[in-house]
C-alpha cells in the first residue's frame, strides 16, 4: 500500500512550491497517503497491478493483445463536459461570449467545499509532468494532484512525468497546479475550472480523459493558451505531421480539426499505393505548440508524449498504423468485449462482441457495442510512423497550417487562404458536426473557430487579435488552408474517400508551398484545378470532384451572412482586420 514514506527524501529541497502546495492540499483532502510519481516502469506495473486486484482494470487477451487492458468508467462518465467547463478570470470580458464564466473567489470558494475531505480512505498522487520534450525551452511543467489511480497510468503515457520534470520545476520555479478528484462521479457535483490568471486548474467528479487528464486539454490548451499569449506563441488544437515527398525531403504540416474528426488518422496517415514514394511521420495527434523563430518561421513541438485516440473505426484497411500500435501495451477505456477477452469496437471487421462497453451481455437494440467515445491511450513510440523529431528541442518548421471540420455541405474539399491575414478569418469561420467526443446532441453544425471552441482559455477576440500579432512577426509565415473531408451528395455519401486520400490534397498544399503547384482563385480564396491534384489510381468521378472543388455563390451568400453575425457576438474585441478580411470576401462573392 502507498504511505507517505514514498515521498522522495531530497523533495522538499528540490521544490519547496510544490512541497507546500501539496501540504495545503492534504490538509484540505485529507488523503490517508500521499504518493509521489517517478516515472518509472515499476511503478506503472505496481500500479496496474493494483488496479488489476481491485477490478478496475481488466487484462485483456495476451496472445492477442499483449500488455493491454480495459477500464470501463462510469456509464455517466464518458466524455468531455463542456457546459461544466469553466474559465474563471478576474473580468468575464476576458473569458469571453466562447466560455462559460465564474468569478474566481466563488470558484474556489465552490471547490474548496467539494475537495473537503474528498480523499479520505484514499491515496493522492503528485504527477510532476513536462508537455514537450524535457530538455526543449519551449515546453511548460505542471503538477497534477489526483485521488485516481487510473488518471496516474494515462499521465504516465501520455506526458513526460516524474523526476525529471519536477528538477525541472525546481530549476524554473513556474509550474500550473492542477488538482483533480473523482469525487464521487456524480454529474450534479462536477466542475472543471480553469484559473488562467493563476496558472491553475481544479476538476471535480469526472475520470474522463479530457476532464481529469490535466496535462492535456485543461493545461496544454486552455492554461497554455493564455500562456501562450502572454508570452508571444499559439498553443493549438492541432496534429503535426511530417510529409517526406518522393524527392526524399520532409515538410511538416499542422493541422486543427474539431474532437472525432480524424486527427490521428491523419498523423499517421498510410499513403496510398498510388502515390508511391511518400512517407509519413507523426510528430503529433492532438496538440500544437508554435513559436516564432529566429528564422521568420513558425516551430512546433507536440506538447504531448502519447495518444488519446477515439477507437471506433480503426481497423487494418482505414489505418493500419493505428491497428498495429494499439495491439500491445495499450490502455483501453470503454470498448466492448470477444469471447476470448479480446477488444471489441464497431468499425472492426473480425470478432464479435459478447460484452458491451458496459460490461452487460452485448444486445444491439441497447445501441453500439463500445461506446462511441471509448479510447485507447497508447505510448507515441507505439506508432509505426512516429517521428524521432519529436523529441527536438527546437521543435519542426511548419509549412503550413491546416483548418478542417465536419461539414456536409458548402465547404469544399480545400482552398487556400490569401494570406495570413485572410487565414486566420478562415480559421475564425470554421464550422463543423459535433461528435461524441463531449456530452450532448452530435451531429449539430456550430462554429468552432481554429477547432478550439472548447479549448480557447480566454475571449475569442483577443485570442484572433493575438494570432494577428503572431503572424506579424512571422517574415516566413506557413501558408494557411481549410479542408472538409466530409462533403455528401444528396444520397447522404460521402463524396472523398479520405483517410489516405487526404496525402493528394496535403501533397497540393506542398506543391503551392514549393511555387510548383496550379490554383484557380475564388472569391472564399485559392483552389486546386482538376489537375492540380494527383489523381493517379483514385476512384472518384469527374461529378464528385467538381461538387468537391465548387464554391456555391448562393451557399456562401448565407454562410458568410452566418460568419458575420457570429464574428459580431465578440463585440468591440472582434480585430478590425478580420471584418476587413469578411467585406473583401463578400465584395469578391458579390
Ligand atoms: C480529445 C478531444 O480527446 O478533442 O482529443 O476531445
Ligand atoms: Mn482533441
Amino acid at each position: 500500500m502507498a504511505t507517505a514514506a514514498h515521498m522522495l527524501t531530497p523533495l522538499p529541497r528540490l521544490s519547496r512550491t510544490v512541497a507546500e502546495w501539496v501540504e495545503s492540499v492534504r490538509e484540505l483532502t485529507q488523503p490517508r497517503a500521499i504518493q509521489w510519481c517517478e516515472g518509472t516502469e515499476a511503478e506503472a506495473r505496481e500500479l496496474t497491478a493494483q488496479l488489476l486486484k481491485n477490478g478496475e482494470l481488466k487484462a485483456l487477451n495476451e496472445q492477442h493483445f499483449p500488455g493491454c487492458h480495459l477500464a470501463r468508467s462510469a456509464p455517466n462518465d464518458v466524455a468531455r463536459v463542456e457546459h461544466l467547463t469553466y474559465i474563471c478570470t478576474r473580468s468575464p470580458e476576458d473569458a469571453g461570449p466562447n466560455n462559460n464564466w465564474m468569478d474566481p473567489q466563488q470558484a474556489h470558494a465552490k471547490l474548496r467545499e467539494l475537495f473537503r475531505g474528498c480523499m479520505r480512505e484514499r491515496t493522492l498522487y503528485v504527477i510532476p509532468y513536462c508537455m514537450g520534450p524535457i530538455d526543449s525551452p519551449l515546453s511548460r511543467c505542471g503538477v497534477e494532484i489526483t485521488d485516481s489511480p487510473y488518471v496516474v497510468l494515462n499521465m504516465l503515457i501520455m506526458t513526460r512525468a516524474g523526476r525529471a520534470a519536477l528538477e525541472r520545476i525546481a530549476q524554473n520555479g513556474s509550474f500550473v497546479r492542477g488538482l483533480h478528484s473523482t469525487g464521487e462521479l456524480d454529474p450534479e457535483r462536477r466542475f472543471i475550472m480553469h484559473f488562467p490568471e493563476e496558472l491553475s486548474i481544479e476538476s471535480f467528479g469526472s475520470g474522463y480523459g479530457g476532464n481529469a487528464l490535466l496535462g492535456k486539454k485543461c493545461h496544454a490548451l486552455r492554461i497554455a493558451s493564455w500562456q501562450a499569449r502572454t508570452e508571444g506563441w499559439l498553443a493549438e488544437h492541432m496534429l503535426i505531421v511530417g510529409l517526406q515527398n518522393p524527392s526524399g525531403e520532409t515538410h511538416y504540416v499542422a493541422c486543427a480539426f474539431p474532437s472525432g474528426c480524424g486527427k490521428t488518422n491523419l498523423a499517421m496517415l498510410i499513403p496510398p499505393g498510388s502515390l508511391p514514394g511518400w512517407r509519413v511521420f507523426t510528430v503529433g495527434d492532438d496538440i500544437a505548440w508554435l513559436h516564432p523563430g529566429a528564422d521568420g518561421r513558425l516551430w512546433a513541438i507536440n506538447p504531448e508524449a502519447g495518444l488519446f485516440g477515439v477507437v471506433p473505426g480503426t481497423n487494418p484497411d482505414t489505418n493500419r498504423n493505428a491497428y498495429e500500435m494499439i495491439r500491445r501495451d495499450t490502455l483501453f477505456t470503454n470498448v466492448a468485449l470477444t469471447a476470448d477477452n479480446q477488444p471489441w469496437w464497431e468499425g472492426l471487421t473480425t470478432g464479435k462482441p459478447v460484452l458491451d462497453w458496459q460490461g452487460r451481455r452485448y444486445d444491439p437494440a441497447r445501441g453500439p457495442a463500445a461506446h462511441p467515445n471509448s479510447r485507447f491511450t497508447v505510448s507515441a513510440r507505439r506508432n509505426p510512423a512516429w517521428s524521432p523529431h519529436s523529441e527536438d528541442a527546437c521543435g519542426v518548421p511548419i509549412s503550413a497550417l491546416v483548418f478542417g471540420g465536419r461539414r456536409r455541405e458548402v465547404a469544399p474539399l480545400v482552398y487556400e487562404a490569401r494570406d495570413w491575414q485572410h487565414g486566420v478569418l478562415v480559421g475564425a469561420s470554421v464550422a463543423s458536426e459535433t461528435t461524441a467526443a463531449a456530452v450532448g446532441q452530435v451531429g449539430v453544425t456550430r462554429r468552432d473557430p481554429m477547432a478550439m471552441k472548447p479549448f480557447c482559455g480566454y475571449n475569442f477576440g483577443d485570442y484572433w487579435q493575438h494570432w494577428l500579432s503572431v503572424g506579424a512577426r512571422l517574415a516566413r509565415p506557413p501558408r494557411i488552408y481549410q479542408v472538409n473531408w466530409f462533403r455528401r451528395d444528396a444520397q447522404g455519401k460521402f463524396l472523398w474517400p479520405g483517410y489516405g486520400e487526404n496525402l493528394r490534397v496535403l501533397a497540393w498544399m506542398l506543391g503551392r508551398c514549393a511555387g510548383k503547384a496550379g490554383a484557380v482563385e475564388s472569391a472564399i480564396g485559392w483552389l486546386p484545378g482538376p489537375q492540380d491534384l494527383d489523381l493517379r489510381g483514385l476512384n472518384v468521378g469527374p461529378e464528385a470532384l467538381a461538387a468537391l472543388l465548387t464554391v456555391d455563390p448562393g451557399l456562401w451568400r448565407k454562410e458568410l451572412a452566418e460568419i458575420r453575425e457570429y464574428l459580431s457576438s465578440y463585440g468591440n474585441r472582434l480585430p478590425a482586420a478580420l471584418l476587413t478580411e469578411l467585406k473583401n470576401t463578400e465584395q469578391r462573392l458579390a
